[in-house]
């Protein structure tokens, strides 16, 4: 029996993917054209190697429409999905290793997806603990643990930088941050500092908690398909910036939380676990944590 008279090679043969590559033209975005040929290899080689199925694949669309339908200003959760499966993490990774000058930059973390633009410039050892109606679940426990941060922001050369930036963003300790939570205040828990001239910051913050990555949605169900549970170790997210350096976006780790080994988004690095230690004759911080941030050149 023969169909058409034609000769097609079955898809499930290399020459197929090989030809699939093929048909980018010589006009193809140079970027694309060069990274297409291994993601289509990637894509194919996965697929035989698991059996796909049509009805596992258009579950797998589906998943990937419903991230998409779900995500807004406050919550991204294709890149939470990315997050889980290790993606964001590795390709920070990748591209820090790729700009890196010198061993003794401080390694950068993950963004994650609740940074937000323009939190307020706040003079430097001020609190971006929000004052809140002191009824607020929340709040009592916020200054109960509450903590002084300070060092500096130094070249690798190890001068200090002044007028770097500062950025700083952490979740409130019912886990949630601040656009996640309508009892909290616009920018709570947020804000950005300026070094001074020996390239010091200081501000009051919270010891930071372990918290569930947003669990209600596809990302949640996916880990809970896969048996795995949602928390990541308590954290406090940076972005440090001066004029002539490059920007670090990092993450530092309290060594008290059990999660540190088992982050649920793979981000933790060793240099960022940091030690909280009690502070003595401040009402206002329990806590004190002392950590110098080493930028690289652009
Ligand atoms: C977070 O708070 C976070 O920092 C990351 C990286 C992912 C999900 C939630
Ligand atoms: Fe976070």
């Amino acid at each position: 029996l023969k169909r058409n008279g034609v000769s097609n090679k079955p898809q499930h043969s290399q020459a197929f993917t090989d030809k699939v590559i093929a048909a980018t033209g010589p006009e193809a975005h140079p970027r694309l054209a060069e990274i297409m040929p291994s993601l289509i290899r990637h894509l194919h080689g996965f697929a035989r190697e698991v059996n796909l199925t049509v009805a596992e694949w258009m579950t797998a669309v589906e998943f990937i429409n419903e991230c998409g339908k779900i995500s807004n200003d406050r919550r991204n959760e294709t890149q939470l999905l990315c997050d889980i499966v290790g993606l964001e993490s590795l390709v920070d990774e990748i591209t820090s290793k790729m700009l890196a000058t010198s061993s003794l930059e401080t390694p950068s973390a993950i963004l994650g997806p609740f940074y937000r633009h323009d939190s307020p410039l706040l003079p430097n050892g001020s609190s971006i603990i929000q004052k809140l109606d002191p009824s607020d679940s929340w709040y009592e426990q916020a200054m109960a643990d509450s903590a002084y941060i300070t060092g500096r922001v130094l070249s690798s050369s190890g001068a200090p930088i002044q007028g770097a930036i500062v950025e700083v963003w952490q979740s409130a300790p019912n886990g949630l941050y601040e656009q996640q939570d309508e009892s909290q205040p616009e920018m709570n828990l947020r804000g950005r500092f300026a070094t001074d001239a020996d390239g010091h910051y200081a501000f009051y913050a919270l010891r930071p908690v372990p918290y569930p990555i947003p669990d209600d949605g596809p990302a949640g169900r996916f880990l809970r398909l896969l048996d795995r549970h949602p928390y990541r170790p308590g954290h406090i997210h940076f972005i440090v910036s001066a004029h002539g350096f490059r920007a670090l976006t990092t993450q530092l780790y309290d060594d008290r939380d059990e999660y540190i080994a088992k982050d649920a988004v793979f981000a933790v690095k060793d240099e960022l676990v940091v030690k909280f230690v009690p502070r003595d004759g401040d009402r206002t911080a329990r806590w004190t944590l002392e950590y110098d941030f080493v930028l690289g050149r652009e």
